[in-house]
Formats: structure tokens, sequence, C-alpha cells
């Protein structure tokens, strides 16, 4: 079994979280908070067998979009400057689950 973790845009999350239910996952989503931009964006926690992992990759592609975003670096000077940051679609970590209990 694997677990998916992946981290992606909450509108694209809007998107994929329903097309996973409708594939028959689970999956738990988790609020989280983009360590370089500060922005908010979704982590999804999904357990799978191992020949399923494909099928969640494909969702993952046709569904989450890349962005570029403008993020203002603090300078020394007092102006700040706007920089261009291109952010995802999907960030995605495969685990391997050693075991799996649910009581
Ligand atoms: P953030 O940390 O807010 O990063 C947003 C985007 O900023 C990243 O897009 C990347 O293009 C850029 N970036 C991140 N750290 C940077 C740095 N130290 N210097 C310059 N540019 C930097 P993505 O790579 O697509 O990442 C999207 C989000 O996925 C990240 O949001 C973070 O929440 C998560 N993520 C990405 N890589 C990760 C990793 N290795 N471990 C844990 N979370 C990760």
């Amino acid at each position: 079994m694997k677990l998916v973790i992946a981290i992606l845009n909450n509108d694209d999350a809007k998107t994929i979280i329903p097309k996973l239910m409708e594939e028959g996952f689970s999956a738990t989503t988790l609020n989280t908070t983009g360590g370089f931009l500060r922005a908010g964006n979704t982590t999804l926690m999904i357990a799978t067998e191992e020949e399923n992992v494909e099928k969640v990759r494909d969702i993952f592609k046709k569904y989450s979009n890349a962005r570029s975003v403008e993020k203002t670096i603090a300078d020394d000077d007092v102006a700040q400057k706007p920089e261009e940051v291109k952010v995802g679609g999907a960030v995605m970590f495969v685990m391997d689950v050693k075991d799996n209990f649910k009581y």
C-alpha cells in the first residue's frame, strides 16, 4: 500500500477531490500554508494500493494547473520588489505504508 501526499492549489482541489471520490478513492484534506509564499493551499492524503497510484497521478495531471503568482520580496532598501513565482500544479510525494489499521 502507498500513501500519496499531494499539495495543490485550493481551486484545483475543488475539482480534484470530487474526481477522486468518483473513482472510489478515499482522501483526507488538510488546509495548509506554503512556507515560501505563505499562501493557503490544500494537502491531500490518499492511501491506496500500489497499482492505483498511476490512476491518482493521472487525475492530478489532468486537473491541476500551474500558476504564476507575485511574491513581494522584502529588500534591505525601503522598496519591495515584486517577484513572479511559478506554483505547481500539484506537488506529490508517494510513500510506502508499512501497516494499515482500522478499528
Ligand atoms: P510554497 O512553499 O508557498 O512555494 C510556492 C512556490 O514558490 C513553489 O512552487 C516554488 O516554485 C517556489 N519556491 C518554494 N520555495 C522556494 C524557495 N526557497 N526559493 C525560491 N522559490 C521557492 P511549488 O514547488 O509548485 O510548490 C507548491 C507548494 O507545494 C509549496 O508552497 C509548498 O507548500 C509545497 N511544497 C513544494 N515542495 C515541497 C517539498 N519539497 N516539501 C514540502 N512541501 C513542498
